[in-house]
């Protein structure tokens, strides 16, 4: 464990070797406290939900098997509690809706309002914590054929139609009583394995179905809605009718706000390049930040040069026009580590785009191409790190390595007895 004064001596030196680059570092940790982290529920259980049913039955999957997955509502808020006293700054908590919970009277997805969420609700405001929602239109008996909103007969689509205006009066609700605008987002698994010989149809159910689900409006301040495309996914390899073009065309037309998740496109393709283009028809995007691994979207986000251009755009785009979020599971290491490791990589990324930009930003404008080149690769090696860890200190999270100590520390006193 480093001490306060080694911090900042280490803080000072890195401050002094910015500045001669003209980049303030002290600006760059207020900048970074404004970003607020929306963390996602389904990191602590691997996505199986309260309600009991909890396989993962289309379009996604979580692997391992590592102990003391959390069990119950309490269990998984204690979990979060602990994430987050890990990862520094303004957080959110970005729950699905199979994470309701009924005490005794369960009812059906398509009868959930927000009372189902009341225990979650008042841990936000005790916590002092905004919260964003989502549908849940996967892992459920009225998931057929790979279908929900997409699905050809009526009264599966009406049922996950129903579901889909439910969450967003619960959205709506929860931006109510939080004060901050809470935003559902909308992600169906609907798919097929094979080709399909009537790509046109589904996509006109889910056109069809999607105008339904957003006809009523609510106030922005509450509620905001996004829509999230794949590109493929267990179970649908072969056609998604969800499709980015799809999306883009929908939330443009609509003025939602697109949801771009970085484990949902071509293996070669990035993100990080359509953010200033989905923002100049849109107001607002919102980052699934996660990683894709071969077949996988959703491996534990890292300091990746994919995870550093996509900070690089948020900072160059406007950091205000979006809404930042993580999507990943892994249930084979210690899930609080994953949620501590994925949400210190992103916040990282940020970091180093807050101090490398007005370096790379002025050489740009100087039409120095060969200095804004030669600042990309100087960067790697500027001590961004020491700054990253005043800005921990002063978030009071701990600092370096120390946090895994602390998850060690849970998994011997509440995971290892579960
Ligand atoms: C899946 C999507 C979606 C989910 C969550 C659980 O590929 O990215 O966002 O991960 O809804
Ligand atoms: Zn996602």
């Amino acid at each position: 464990m480093r001490s306060n004064n080694e911090i900042k001596k280490d803080y000072e030196i890195a401050k002094s070797r910015y500045a001669g680059l003209g980049v303030n570092t002290d600006k760059a940790i207020e900048n970074l406290k404004k970003v607020s982290l929306s963390v996602h529920c389904w990191q602590g259980d691997d996505v199986t939900g309260l309600e009991g049913g909890g396989a993962l039955t289309g379009g996604i999957m979580a692997t391992g098997k590592y102990m003391g997955k959390a069990r119950d509502g309490d269990e998984l808020r204690a979990d979060i509690d602990k994430a987050f006293s890990l990862i520094p700054g303004s957080k959110k908590l970005n729950l699905h809706a199979s994470y309701a919970e009924f005490e005794g009277e369960p009812v059906d997805r398509d009868k959930i309002g927000p009372q189902h969420f009341a225990k979650w609700i008042d841990w936000a405001k005790k916590n002092g914590i905004g919260m964003d929602f989502n549908p849940t239109l996967f892992s459920h008996d009225m998931f057929r054929d790979n279908m929900t909103i997409t699905h050809p007969d009526d009264t599966i689509r009406q049922f996950w139609i129903e579901h889909c205006k439910r969450t967003r009066e619960i959205g709506a609700e929860i931006g109510r009583q939080l004060g901050q605008p809470c935003v559902n987002n909308i992600w169906a698994a609907d798919g097929m394995k094979d080709t399909p010989a009537d790509r046109m149809g589904a996509r006109q159910r889910l056109k069809d179905s999607l105008d339904e689900i957003f006809e009523r409006k609510f106030d922005k301040n509450h509620l905001v809605d996004a829509v999230e495309s794949k590109l493929f996914g267990i179970g649908s390899e072969s056609f998604v009718p969800g499709s980015f073009e799809f999306y883009l065309g929908y939330a443009v037309k609509n003025n939602l706000t697109l949801c771009l998740d970085s484990g949902h496109y071509h293996p070669t393709e990035t993100i990080s390049d359509k953010i200033s283009s989905a923002l100049l028809y849109i107001d607002t995007v919102l980052l699934h930040v996660s990683r894709g691994v071969r077949w996988d979207s959703d491996h534990v986000a890292t300091l990746s040069d994919d995870t550093k251009q996509i900070a690089r755009e948020c900072v160059a785009s406007g950091m205000d026009r979006i809404f930042y979020a993580l999507d990943f599971f892994d249930a084979s290491i210690n899930r609080i580590a994953a949620w501590v490791i994925g949400s210190r990589a992103f916040l990282k990324a940020m970091m180093i785009a807050l101090l490398e930009m007005p370096a790379i930003k002025q050489a740009e404008e100087n039409f120095d191409y060969t200095t804004r080149f030669a600042l990309t690769e100087e960067e790697k090696q500027l001590p961004w790190g020491a700054v990253w860890d005043e800005y921990c200190a002063q978030c009071g999270v701990p600092v370096g390595f120390d946090w895994l100590g602390e998850v060690r520390k849970y998994e011997d006193e509440v995971l290892s007895k579960r």
